[in-house]
């Protein structure tokens, strides 16, 4: 479990200069994070504060806080803020899933997801990454019995 923040209203100012960041612009091998995995190739740099657009592009979210705060082999506890264009989406439904595209896995059990106190906040935690290579934390969000949205953030664990 990670703490709560109140950081809705400047994220809220940050989502512009995110959505335009979705480009890549170095490709070269990050000098601080050594090198990935090898079947790392192409996975973003996770941080926290990552925001990442929804694939059908009607939902936001952004990474508030993560323990590890670079992912980790085995459980990490994320805290993320989810939202559109007008601001935090409360009483989302959202189900987590962590799957290893290159293997064809899960994580063998699904995260906690516990709405926080803090408007579009959700604590999730145990998102058990459990080897080494890359992994999708894979969101998909329900707003009453329709699903709204589905986020993806890439991370590599290395080994
Ligand atoms: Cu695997």
């Amino acid at each position: 479990m990670v703490l709560p923040r109140t950081l809705w209203t400047a994220s809220a100012a940050l989502l512009g200069a995110c959505t335009s960041a979705d480009e890549p612009t170095d490709t070269s091998p990050s000098g601080d994070a050594g090198p990935l995995h090898a079947e790392c190739s192409g996975a973003e740099d996770f941080e926290i504060g990552l925001h990442k657009p929804g694939m059908a592009d009607s939902l936001h979210m952004r990474v508030l806080d993560a323990v590890p705060a670079r992912p980790e082999k085995f459980e990490n506890d994320w805290l993320i803020e989810v939202g559109d264009d007008d601001g935090p989406i409360e009483a989302a439904e959202i189900t987590v899933e962590p799957y290893m595209p290159t293997h064809g896995h899960d994580g063998t059990f699904a995260p906690e997801v516990s709405p926080m106190d803090e408007a579009g906040q959700y604590a999730i935690d145990r998102i058990n990454l459990w080897m080494a290579g890359p992994w999708e934390v894979r969101f998909m969000i329900r707003i009453g019995d329709t699903e709204v949205d589905r986020i993806v953030y890439d991370v590599c664990i290395e080994g």
